[in-house]
C-alpha cells in the first residue's frame, strides 16, 4: 500500500483494532491511485501525538485527514479543533453499543468545528476514501477521471436480473 512521502490523505485511527474498518479507506485510495499516510493517533492516550499530527497536517501537504475511532469517539472533532484541513470522521463498530456511540460522538459537533461524518463501520470507511478522492479531484483531472471509470465499472457489474 503505497505510504507516506508527499502523501495528500492522513488516515488516522485511536486504535490498532481500528485498523480492520479503516483499511477499507486505504484500499479504495490506493485502487485509485491515491497515496495515504496511516497513522494511529489516539485522543486519550496518546494525545501528544494526536496534537503534534493535527497541528503540523497543513505543513505537511495533507489535503484530507480521514479520523477513525470507537466509543467516546473524540478523536475526529479534536482533530478538527486543531486545523483547517478538512477532516471526514468515521465511526468505528464498537462492541458495547455497535457504534452508536462513536457516531453520535462523531457527528453531534457543535456549530464552528464541522467533522464530515460517515456511516459506522466499513461503509463509512469506504466512502470516506471516495469522498476524499473526491475532494482532491478538484484540482486533479486524471483522478477525476479514476474516479468516474472506478464508478463505471460498480454500475457496469450490476446484472439486470438476479441469479440463482
Ligand atoms: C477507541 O477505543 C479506539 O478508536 C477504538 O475504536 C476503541 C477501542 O480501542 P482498543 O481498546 O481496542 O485499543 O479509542
Amino acid at each position: 500500500m503505497a505510504q507516506g512521502g508527499g502523501a495528500k490523505v492522513a488516515i488516522v485511527m485511536g486504535s490498532q483494532s481500528d485498523w480492520s474498518t479503516m483499511k477499507c479507506a486505504a484500499e479504495v485510495l490506493e485502487e485509485l491511485g491515491v497515496a495515504t499516510d496511516v497513522r494511529i493517533v489516539s485522543a486519550h492516550r496518546t494525545p501528544e501525538r494526536m496534537y503534534d499530527f493535527a497541528k503540523a497536517a497543513e505543513g505537511e501537504g495533507f489535503h484530507v485527514i480521514i479520523a477513525g475511532a470507537g466509543g467516546a469517539a473524540h478523536l475526529p472533532g479534536m482533530i478538527a479543533a486543531l486545523t483547517h484541513v478538512p477532516v471526514l470522521g468515521v465511526p468505528v463498530q464498537s462492541r458495547a453499543l455497535s457504534g452508536q456511540d462513536s457516531l453520535l460522538s462523531i457527528v453531534q459537533m457543535p456549530a464552528g468545528v464541522p467533522v464530515g461524518t460517515l456511516a459506522i463501520g466499513e461503509a463509512g470507511a469506504t466512502n470516506a476514501g471516495l469522498l476524499a478522492a473526491a475532494i482532491l479531484a478538484n484540482n486533479d483531472a486524471e483522478l477525476g477521471q479514476r474516479l468516474k471509470d472506478w464508478r463505471s465499472a460498480r454500475s457496469a457489474a450490476v446484472t439486470e436480473r438476479p441469479a440463482d
